[in-house]
C-alpha cells in the first residue's frame, strides 16, 4: 500500500533537508500508518516516524495536532528544568515547510513527522518484570507532570473514550444489527460480556458523584507506547499522544495491566496460554503507584483492581464490537483477529476474577507506601 505514495513529495513539505534514504512500514500499532524514515543529512544519516493519521478514527486531526504540540512544549519546559533531554524524553514534532505540525496532501490524507527516539525500544509484551516496572514508573509519572496542565485547552480527540456503559451499548447495537452476520459466532462472548453489566458502571457512577476525580491521562498506556533505553533500561518517553485528554488515572493503570501483565500476545489464539501474570502486576502496581507519587486518592487506590478488571473488559468489547462491524476500527492482519484478541480480553477478565483476592491483597501492599 505504500507504494502508492511519494515519499519526495510527502516529506518535502517537512523540514528536514537531505536525501531519502528507507521508508519503511515500522511497529505494531492499530491505528495509524507509520513508517520509519532515514534520511541523509548533511550532518550525516537521521531517522524520522512518518506517520498517516487515521481521520476514520480522528475527525479533526487539527485539533488533535494542537493537544499534541501543547503536552509535549509542556513536557518540554518541565525536562529542561530537571536537566534531562527533551529531544529523547518527549515526541518532538517536526513541524512542515508552511509552519504547521501535519502536512494535509492533495487526496486529504494527513502526515506528521516525529524526530525518531535513538536507542530505545517499545516491546510488544514484557521480557522481564523489570521492564515493565519501568514502564509503570514512566506512565505514573507522565501523569503526575501534567497534573498542572491546563485540563480545559485538550480537544475530546474521540468522545466517551473509556466510557465503558457507553461501550456496552454500542457491542448491543453492533450484536443487533449483525450486519456481516458474524453475531452467532460470538454468541458466548457476547453472553459474557452482557453478564457483567452492572460492574461497568462502578468507575463511571464513582466519576459522577465526585468519588473519583478527572485528571489528564493518557488513555492508551499499552507497554509499545512506551520507549524504554537500551543502556539503562528506564522508560524514557511516553509515545502515541493522541489519546490525552481528560479521563482517569485508573484507565491509565488498568489499560497497562490488561496488555502487559498477560502472559500471551494480544490475539493468541490458544487460550490456555493467556492468564494475568501476579508477578508483572505487582512490578506495575509498584512502579505505577511509585510514578504517581502521593496523587492518587484513597478512593482511587483502593479501586486499583477494579480499573484492571474494567479496562480489560472494555477492550474484549470494543475488539468484539469491530469484529461485528466488519473491522473497520483495529487493523487487522488476519480474518477473525479482532474476535481472537476479543477472546483473550474475556480470558483475562476470568483470570482476574479468579485472582481477585490475591489482585487486592498485591494493591493493599503498595497503596501505603504511594
Ligand atoms: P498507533 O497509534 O498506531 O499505535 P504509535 O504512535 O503508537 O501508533 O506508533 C506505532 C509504533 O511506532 C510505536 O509502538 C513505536 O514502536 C514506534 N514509534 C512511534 N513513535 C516513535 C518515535 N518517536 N521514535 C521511535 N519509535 C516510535
Ligand atoms: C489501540 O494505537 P494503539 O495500537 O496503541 C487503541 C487502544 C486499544 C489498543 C488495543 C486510539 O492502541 O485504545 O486499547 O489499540 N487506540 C485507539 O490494543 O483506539
Ligand atoms: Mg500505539
Amino acid at each position: 500500500m505504500q507504494e502508492l505514495w511519494n515519499w519526495q513529495e510527502i516529506l518535502g513539505q517537512f523540514e528536514p533537508e537531505g536525501k531519502i534514504a528507507e521508508v519503511i512500514p515500522y511497529g505494531s500499532g492499530h491505528i495509524n500508518d507509520t513508517f520509519r524514515v532515514t534520511m541523509e543529512e548533511k550532518s550525516g544519516r537521521k531517522r524520522y516516524i512518518l506517520q498517516r493519521m487515521n481521520v476514520n478514527i480522528f475527525y479533526d486531526p487539527r485539533a488533535l495536532m494542537e493537544n499534541i504540540v501543547n503536552v509535549t512544549s509542556f513536557l518540554r519546559k518541565k525536562i529542561l528544568e530537571r536537566g534531562g533531554d527533551p529531544d529523547r524524553e518527549t515526541l518532538n514534532v517536526i513541524p512542515s515547510r508552511a509552519g504547521e505540525s501535519f502536512y494535509q496532501d492533495m487526496t486529504g490524507n494527513y502526515w506528521r513527522l516525529y524526530r525518531f527516539i535513538e536507542n530505545a525500544t517499545s516491546y510488544d509484551q514484557a521480557e522481564r518484570p523489570e521492564d515493565f516496572y519501568q514502564s509503570a514508573l514512566a506512565f505514573g509519572r507522565f501523569q503526575q507532570q501534567l497534573a498542572d496542565f491546563p485540563a480545559g485547552s485538550l480537544h475530546e480527540t474521540i468522545p466517551d473514550f473509556h466510557n465503558t456503559p457507553a461501550r456496552l451499548e454500542a457491542l448491543k447495537k453492533a450484536l443487533e444489527e449483525d450486519k456481516c452476520g458474524r453475531a452467532a459466532q460470538a454468541g458466548n462472548e457476547a453472553r459474557f460480556i452482557l453478564e457483567r453489566e452492572a460492574f461497568t458502571h462502578i468507575l463511571s457512577d464513582k466519576l459522577k458523584c465526585g468519588e473519583i476525580p478527572l485528571r489528564v491521562t493518557h488513555n492508551d498506556t499499552k507497554l509499545n507506547n512506551i520507549m524504554i533505553d537500551n543502556g539503562t533500561g528506564k522508560g524514557i518517553c511516553v509515545i502515541d499522544l493522541d489519546t490525552v485528554m481528560p479521563g482517569l488515572a485508573l484507565h491509565d493503570y488498568g489499560d497497562s495491566i490488561r496488555f502487559g501483565a498477560s502472559t500471551a500476545a494480544e490475539d493468541e489464539t490458544d487460550l490456555s496460554k493467556v492468564s494475568c501474570d501476579m508477578e508483572l502486576f505487582e512490578a506495575y502496581t509498584k512502579g505505577f503507584l511509585e510514578g504517581c507519587g502521593k496523587s492518587l486518592t484513597t478512593a482511587e487506590l483502593s479501586l486499583l483492581p477494579v480499573g484492571a478488571k474494567m479496562m480489560t473488559l472494555e477492550c474484549g468489547m470494543r475488539f468484539l464490537t469491530d469484529y461485528l462491524q466488519g473491522d473497520t476500527y483495529f487493523k487487522i492482519h488476519w480474518e477473525g483477529q479482532n474476535l481472537a484478541r476479543c477472546r483473550t480480553q474475556l480470558k483475562l477478565v476470568q483470570d482476574m476474577e479468579e485472582k481477585w483476592e490475591q489482585m487486592n491483597a498485591i494493591a493493599a501492599k503498595y497503596r501505603h507506601k504511594g
